[in-house]
């Protein structure tokens, strides 16, 4: 009987993340940039500015622009990943003591927040959420994740959180780019909502992202058997209603449609971005990171072009920059 209460609790929680998502996703922001995603459209006057200002030999992680001169190039001895980690961080003066991601492992939302900070190389502690009572974020009237504290200032949803780093960071980032606004966006609106009915779609899919969920979440060991089956049971039947309320006829057909529009939103260009990820580059990456080794992930790389870019993105973003926990 506890364990079906477990279960049941699990379920109401479960749809309550997917329902919050749509709800949120059905009204319109009031904050016009709040949803955006940014572009390869760095404007043009920025890119000039910073090349005055910057040396060649340090410059990189511009408005979140990086990029090397071949002076660059040749001048380091470290691994590019390297240069991108310890130059991106010299380049603005957003310095901050401590950074704190209150998160579900497995939300888009949050791994969205993450794919920027680690991009950025900002260090973090993550602080794992418990979806099921949710204690560790009780001091915040905000009952959602991602919740990011800066220094003890807290920030709420991915989009704003993104939105007010970048411009810490960079303070004449221009969020309204068209084309990475409009692709941040349709991250939101759209690809978030193919990944339920994907990563669920059958009985051995829903037990494999619970699997997923469950090792790497914050439960205790009675939850996480309760979450692991209760869980995945609830969630095969939660993602068919989420099909229908997206329209959504064949999950994976909806999944390849969505990364081939991604890549065709590419034009050959190695990041939408250019030569360096943009913040819409970031989004898609952070929400398709945690699939990326599930039957759904495999699926999508076999089936669609994504993949080259996936990679691209892998290298580009490197190592996370959570901080380990004795640190
Ligand atoms: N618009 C928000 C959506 C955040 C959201 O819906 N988060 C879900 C987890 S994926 C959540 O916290 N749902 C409430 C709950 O778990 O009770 C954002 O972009 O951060």
């Amino acid at each position: 009987m506890r364990g079906l209460n477990g279960a049941i609790s699990l379920a109401r929680v479960l749809r309550a993340n997917s329902t919050a998502a749509s709800t949120f996703l059905r009204q319109p922001r009031t904050a016009p940039c709040a949803a955006t995603y940014c572009s390869h459209s760095i404007p043009k006057n920025l890119i000039d500015r910073s090349d005055l200002s910057i040396p060649p030999v340090a410059r990189s992680d511009i408005i979140g622009f990086r990029y090397y001169s071949s002076a660059s190039a040749t001048a380091t001895t470290s691994t590019p990943q390297q240069d991108l980690k310890t130059r991106g961080a010299e380049q603005h003066s957003f310095n901050p003591k401590e950074v704190v991601l209150f998160q579900y492992e497995a939300c888009p939302f949050c791994n969205k927040v993450k794919a920027f900070l680690d991009y950025h190389g900002i260090e973090y502690k993550i602080v794992e959420v418990n979806p099921m009572n949710k204690k560790e974020i009780k001091w915040s009237d905000y009952k959602k994740v991602p919740i990011v504290t800066v220094d003890g200032e807290q920030l709420v949803d991915s989009s704003d959180i993104i939105d007010k780093l970048i411009k810490r960071m960079h303070p004449d980032y221009d969020l309204n780019a068209d084309e990475e606004k409009k692709w941040r966006e349709w991250v939101d609106n759209h690809l978030v909502h193919v990944l339920s009915p994907n990563i669920y779609r059958t009985v051995s899919e829903a037990l494999e992202s619970f699997d997923y969920i469950t090792t790497k979440g914050n439960f205790s060991l009675y939850e996480r058997l309760v979450a692991k089956y209760g869980g995945a049971a609830a969630m095969y039947f939660v993602s068919k209603k989420l099909k229908k309320r997206h329209n959504i006829t064949d999950e994976r057909a909806a999944l390849y449609g969505a990364a081939e529009q991604w890549v065709d939103a590419l034009k050959g260009r190695k990041f939408l971005g250019d030569l360096e990820p943009n913040l819409a580059d970031l989004a898609v990456f952070g929400v398709l990171r945690p699939i990326r080794h599930l039957k759904s992930g495999l699926d999508m790389v076999e089936h669609t072009r994504i993949g080259k870019w996936f990679s691209e993105m892998e290298h580009a973003v490197g190592q996370t920059s959570r901080m380990s926990e004795h640190k």
